[in-house]
């Protein structure tokens, strides 16, 4: 444990005020475990010769193998900064976007962040998502600026330089961070505005009126990172030093008699000496002058280097060495390698743990400083305000007695994952029986860790305000869960992930029999890891959901070595697909403008199968015992409000559930927050949706699909239907409904109807993959409310030898369901035949669910079908010699150049390009082999987009079979695609293996 004793760690566990509990984050590869391992040495963990090329925090082979922190890892560390001692609670976060979701548990468990930055690449995309996230989840971070040494020694900058590099990454930092302080301002200013409003409607009196933003009024200042503020650091993490200002300013104002809160205010900035005068002015840049910052601490380190690294003078070192007043071993001064000259000289000058430290020290919250603001956002949860909790639970915000909790990270035992939770205020001991909210069960926790990044140490109780590890949690938290003493504590609010799982595959054990230990360990990896998703398939397939590629090798990887620790293997990643339809193309594959006629056969075509009527794309379909009739069309969304509903799921489901408990008779006591959303999305919608078609299209809405959120619509046109809006807890838009008979027999099922379109849109006719962008309209619905009660033998007969015949039909088509096929092909009869009520085909709303079902997916086959591919985007940092190349990968790959651009200062350029998913495998592995790791991407799911080629298309025209041959074998990549989703899935695929045999076999012979 180094040289502080597990007692020292525990004596200091027991005041919050000293403690901090911090992470560390950064964009891939910017340093965040080097610096932590300068920061571990600082406690004799780890030697500090070791420092930085150990990785100390990178405990898992694998992490050690690629180079990249797959895991989050805490450790507690000990620092004396003056006279008073802390303890650091440290977690370091990976930067790979695949592991994001790390990121979010740890900034959640903490208080402060430090934020790395490399000097070289400056701000990247996770850069901005790290502080985005600490954002979100108000905590403070502090910037470390990295790898200066790359601008001395690779980019060759001048001191000078290298001052305006560094102040246009400070730019470029701050300017991230103004951006979500105004949007926030703005937010809230326009809450104050709505409350406001709301007195002032009763209040009659003088109107004043106020159109200024409110940005003026709020002081951000302490918001930013800026060096004579005391939240920036220097540092070169590898090399082992780092600095603050303070600390130069400390070192000038006893050389050189300069007050240090003079120095501090002008050591950085456009403040250069005026030794004659022996002043500090103002106006640097414009009288040419070297500014302070470049002159009295850049150029130091500078000559250094040069000394050191570049002309190796040996006399001049030995100077340095002396007036900086250290010691040198000789063997370090005799070495080959100047790098370990350097670092010793520079961590005793320079030592970047201290900077770092004291920094984390002076500017991060300790945990009894947590923002009320913060323990509110993360006691209200959904729609509810923390107002309207119960007093009992809102008095647990001052005590602040909840448990932030958390399965990460951490070394294990006996394979079992370790939660890693932070106590913030009662403490618990060992024998504490623990609650779980909502579902409120109870179990009591069997063992406390201190986590100390390789080892666990066992621990008797921790106080309040600590980071901790929590062993036996395995049984009764899922995945997440939020503990308390009492049961009066609301769960907390879920993790912002920024990451999307996205790739499955199915995995199998080797050996069948031990099919249970591959079901145990897939349930303990699915709750160590946020991430990952583990379902089980309709067909049987235990599925894995994750990240992306590296993600999926993780999690592979956990599960045959520490979950299930059995050989497994796991079949290629099965790549999602939506289906959609479009409006009919006005040209044809040869660019000549379709005729009329043309459509009407493509028409036909699709619709071969159809046994309803289809008129225009109107779908009319009886149930099985003709007492109820639909008519139903689909038109494609406007692709922004797919995107609108894809983005406002969270809100559509608040919705739902707002819905779901009005319908019950339930009040609900929802925040201005939660309605103005709901209202915003109305608002959005109604503006999107314009034109002839959609009028009122918005009020008519009568549900969301699939599973209640999702980016489908099913619309009311039907005239004598009058049902209570989805806007209705808007108090607008809430026409009162009419009592007609008829209305009432339609509301008694208006469920089944609903339950249809979701059903349908779950899985769609062209592979079973779940809909988007798709508006179903019922144009017609009948319900006939009463029906003769005889029941005639002969029509008995005629249904059964229908449904033989259906039978008979399944083969060919699977997905249209017997019951269908046979009422349909019964459709000529259904006026001269009445029959029973209660029949042989199952409940009246079961056949309309089926009924409704099918006209969904009759109507959608009537519209011109395509699938939508998932893409991921990706940012590409290369440089000129090597950008041929990644154009040459991405080509290959049908990915698509966004933009491209210089980055400022740098002979690199940033490719922004979008890729389908199902043609990602592999891909970084083969643009860091094709530029010889010079560009490494990391992809990121971003959307869904349509592919444009028609799976179903055949030569129609004159033109197309001039130009595609009869057969148009030519790639289809979409036909491609839905081939192989359905060949997966075990579906039909039509497909012709040989035509013309002979003549194929004869053509060489003959030759
Ligand atoms: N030149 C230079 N290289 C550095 C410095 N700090 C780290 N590196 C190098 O940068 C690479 C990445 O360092 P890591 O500490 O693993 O980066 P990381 O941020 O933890 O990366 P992930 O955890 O994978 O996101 C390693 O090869 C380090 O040697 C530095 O100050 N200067
Ligand atoms: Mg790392």
């Amino acid at each position: 444990m180094g040289h502080t004793s597990l007692e020292k760690i525990i004596a200091l566990q027991k005041n919050p005020a000293n403690i901090r509990n911090l992470c560390i984050l950064a964009h891939v590869d910017h340093g965040k475990t080097t610096l932590a391992d300068c920061l571990v040495a600082s406690n004799g963990i780890i030697s500090s010769r070791l420092a930085g090329k150990l990785r100390y925090l990178d405990s898992r082979e694998d992490e050690q193998v690629r180079g990249i922190t797959m895991k989050s890892s805490a450790i507690s560390l000990h620092y004396r900064n003056g006279d008073q001692e802390y303890l650091l609670n440290l977690i370091d976060s990976p930067g790979h976007v695949d592991f994001s979701s790390e990121v979010s548990t740890a900034v959640r468990l903490c208080d402060g962040a430090i934020v790395v930055v490399d000097a070289v690449e400056g701000v990247c995309p996770q850069t901005q998502a790290v502080l985005r996230q600490a954002w979100l989840e108000n905590i403070r971070p502090v910037l470390v600026i990295n790898k200066i040494d790359r601008l001395i020694m690779e980019l060759k900058l001048t001191s000078q330089e290298a001052y305006t590099h560094l102040q246009k990454i400070l730019e470029q930092v701050n300017a991230i961070t103004g951006t979500l302080f105004t949007s926030k301002v703005l937010e809230e200013r326009a809450e104050k505005e709505k409350e406001e409003e709301k007195e002032s409607e009763t209040l009659s009196g003088d109107q004043v009126f106020d159109w200024s933003a409110g940005l003026e009024e709020v002081d951000d200042s302490h918001l930013y990172f800026s060096p004579e503020q005391g939240n920036v650091v220097f540092a070169s993490a590898i090399d082992g030093w780092g600095f603050s200002i303070q600390q130069f300013a400390h070192i000038y104002s006893q050389r050189m008699g300069i007050k240090a809160e003079v120095l501090l205010k002008t050591l950085w900035g456009d403040f250069y000496l005026n030794a004659k005068a022996k002043k500090i002015m103002k106006g640097a840049q414009a009288k040419g002058k070297k500014p302070l910052f470049v002159q009295f601490v850049l150029d130091n380190i500078w000559s250094l280097y040069d000394a050191v690294v570049t002309r190796r003078d040996k006399e001049k070192v030995e100077k340095v060495v002396a007036s900086l007043g250290i010691k040198v071993m000789a063997r370090d001064l005799r070495h080959s390698d100047p790098k370990v000259l350097l670092s010793a000289i520079c961590s005793q000058w320079l030592p970047v743990s201290q900077a770092v430290l004291s920094m984390v020290c002076e500017k991060l919250p300790s945990p009894l400083d947590m923002a009320s603001e913060r323990a509110e956002k993360l006691m209200s949860v959904g729609a509810r305000r923390f107002d309207s909790l119960p007093a009992q639970t809102q008095k647990l915000k001052t005590v602040v007695s909840l448990l932030v909790p958390l399965q990460i990270c951490s070394p294990n035992r006996n394979g079992l994952p370790i939660s890693q939770v932070k106590i913030v205020p009662e403490g618990c001991s060992a024998s504490d029986c623990v609650f779980e909210v909502p579902h409120l069960s109870c179990c009591s926790m069997e063992s406390i860790y201190l986590l100390m990044g390789r080892e666990l140490e066992d621990l008797e109780e921790v106080p309040a305000g600590n980071v901790l590890g929590i062993g036996g949690l395995e049984e009764c938290v899922l995945k997440s869960a939020t503990l308390s003493t009492t049961p009066a504590c609301p769960p907390f609010t879920p993790l912002n992930f920024e990451a999307t799982p996205i790739v499955r595959v199915a995995v199998e054990p080797k050996h069948p029999s031990e099919m249970p230990k591959l079901v145990r360990g897939m349930r303990l990896l699915n709750q160590a890891d946020p991430c990952a998703e583990v379902l089980i398939q309709e067909t049987g397939e235990h599925v894995l959901v994750t990240a992306g590629e590296v993600h999926l090798q993780r999690c592979l990887d956990d599960l045959r070595d520490r979950f299930a620790k059995i050989e497994i293997s796991a079949s290629k990643p099965i790549i999602p697909f939506r289906e959609t339809v479009v409006r009919p193309p006005k040209v044809d594959m040869v660019n000549e403008e379709l005729g009329k006629q043309q459509k009407v056969a493509i028409i036909h075509q699709v619709s071969h199968q159809v046994i309803s009527q289809v008129m225009d794309g109107l779908v009319t379909l009886t149930t099985p015992n003709r007492l109820a009739t639909v008519c139903v069309r689909a038109i494609p969304l406007p692709q922004e409000v797919t995107q609108l509903l894809e983005s406002n799921s969270e809100v559509i489901r608040t919705l739902e559930q707002i819905n779901m408990s009005l319908r019950e008779g339930k009040s609900l006591d929802i925040s201005l927050r939660t309605l103005e959303a709901i209202a915003g999305l109305k608002d959005q919608l109604d503006s999107l949706l314009q034109g002839r078609k959609w009028r009122n299209a918005v009020e008519r809405i009568w549900a969301f699909g699939p599973r209640r959120y999702g980016p489908n619509i099913l619309l009311n046109n039907v005239d004598s239907y009058q049902r209570p809006s989805v806007w209705q807890c808007l108090g607008r838009g809430d026409k009162t409904v009419e009592a007609g008979a008829q209305a009432a027999v339609l509301r008694d099922f208006d469920n089944s109807i609903i339950s249809g379109f979701l059903l349908a849109t779950l899985s769609g006719p062209m592979c079973e993959e779940p809909l988007m962008g798709v508006c179903f309209c019922v144009e017609r619905w009948d319900v006939q409310s009463s029906a003769p009660a005889q029941h005639q033998e002969s029509f008995e007969e005629d249904s059964m030898s229908h449904k033989a015949l259906a039978d008979n039909k399944v083969e060919r088509s699977s997905e249209t369901s017997a019951q269908e096929e046979g009422m349909a092909s019964g459709l000529g009869q259904a006026e001269r035949r009445p029959e029973p009520a209660s029949d042989c085909y199952g409940p009246v709303s079961g056949q309309l669910i089926a009924a409704m079902k099918e006209a969904c997916r009759h109507a959608f086959q009537a519209q011109p079908q395509r699938l939508m591919a998932a893409m991921y985007t990706c940012e590409i940092m290369a440089t000129a010699e090597v950008l041929g190349r990644v154009y040459g990968v991405l080509g290959k790959r049908e990915g698509r150049v966004l933009h491209e651009e210089m980055k400022e200062g740098t002979d690199m350029f940033i490719i922004k390009a979008v890729l389908p998913v199902a043609e990602s495998f592999g891909f970084a592995d083969e643009i860091r082999k094709r530029t010889s790791g010079l560009a490494s991407p990391q992809l990121v799911f971003s959307h869904w987009e349509v592919i444009s080629s028609d799976p179903y298309w055949v030569p129609t025209t004159e033109e197309e079979y001039l130009h595609f041959g009869e057969k148009a074998d030519s790639a289809n990549q979409a036909l491609k695609y839905m081939n192989a989703v359905r060949r997966r899935k075990g579906l039909y695929v039509e497909e012709k293996i040989v035509e013309h045999a002979e003549k194929q076999r004869t053509l060489s012979k003959n030759k």
